[in-house]
């Protein structure tokens, strides 16, 4: 299987890491649409959103875990957002799950 972050988590290809642990690789979205913009990733592969189940719920688990650590570690002590898009119509483009967390100023309200 070709999978761009299964390639980034195994250091196939370069990335800017902000976290770590036994569970989890998060890492500098390549294309920041926010001061701060880390993508958190499972090192399990999981499609999408739309794959989670109860034999893999504990992946997410940890990435909501980390999740708290990765904020205070980029100073985001004003907030952040947590976004997830799944599938053709939530246009997720990278299909290994992944959340971004975007923050470092106020963002805007307005969702879609
Ligand atoms: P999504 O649209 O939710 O599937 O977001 C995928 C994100 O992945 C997008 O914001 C850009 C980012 N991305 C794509 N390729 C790379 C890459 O090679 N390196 C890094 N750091 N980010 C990437």
């Amino acid at each position: 299987m070709d999978c761009l972050f299964c390639r980034i988590i195994k250091g196939e290809i370069p990335s800017t890491k902000v976290f770590e642990n036994e569970y989890v690789y998060a890492f500098r979205d390549i294309n920041p649409m926010a001061p701060v913009h880390v993508l958190v990733v499972p090192k399990c592969h999981i499609c999408c959103a739309d794959a989670i189940d109860e034999s893999n719920s504990q992946w997410v688990a940890r990435i909501f875990e980390a999740i708290p650590i990765i904020a205070k570690q980029e100073k985001l002590e004003n907030g952040y957002r947590v976004i997830n898009n799944c599938g053709e119509d939530g246009c997720q483009s990278v299909k290994h799950l992944h959340f971004h967390i975007l923050g470092g100023k106020k963002l805007p309200d307005q969702m879609a």
